[in-house]
């Protein structure tokens, strides 16, 4: 059975740019209700129950027909919320000599780079999410993804991603997605990020 990982940090921790209600609602409620209907949809799927999500999600033929869009939208949520909370941080660092080198080259500057992602997650067209992501050869790209769909499924390694879902943000941000964009850079845990390349 899947279960729902604690948060790395207190629900109060990246105040004052990621409420508390929010966290609450967002990790205690939305990615709960993940969890819960991933393990519904593979009820009677052992062997599938057992898989680490993200190999679940890598392997998504081996998902039955009949189950495999619920465990791409819950499978999705449950993979992408888990990779969201651990890529955040309210101890503030900096990216690796390695990651910024590779950042610089592939989009220009570190600013240049935030900048696209910026504009990747301005552009999601109502829910869904942008991703740094990390290809099989290696190169680094953004990707947006509408829904759940997660960048594993198509065998790309998200390195960072923002949830523009407005459960994410409406309770602080309202409509305001730019702000609420804005101020996520603040808690980037640019340690994490790192670690996956
Ligand atoms: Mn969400």
């Amino acid at each position: 059975m899947f279960t729902l990982p604690d948060l790395p940090y207190p629900s109060d921790a990246l105040e004052p740019f990621i409420d508390k209600q929010t966290m609450e609602i967002h990790h205690g409620k939305h990615h709960a209700a993940y969890v819960d209907n991933l393990n519904k949809a593979l009820a009677g799927h052992d062997d599938l129950l057992n898989l680490p999500v993200e190999e679940l999600l890598n392997n998504i033929d081996k998902v039955p027909e009949g189950s495999r869009q619920a465990v791409i939208n819950h499978g999705g949520g449950h993979a992408n919320h888990s990779f969201f909370w651990k890529i955040m941080s309210p101890n503030p660092s900096d990216p690796s000599n390695s990651l910024l080198s590779l950042l610089n080259s592939t989009f220009g500057s570190f600013d240049k780079f935030k900048e696209a992602f910026t504009a990747k997650a301005m552009g999601v067209f109502g829910s869904g999410w942008a991703f740094l992501i990390k290809k099989p050869d290696g190169s680094l790209a953004l990707k947006r993804h509408s829904f759940q769909n997660s960048p594993l499924l198509h065998g790309n390694i998200p390195m960072l991603g923002i949830d523009v879902w407005e459960h994410a943000y409406y309770l602080k941000y309202q409509n305001r997605r730019a702000e609420y964009i804005e101020n996520w850079w603040n808690v980037v845990n640019w340690q994490q990020v790192s670690e996956k390349l």
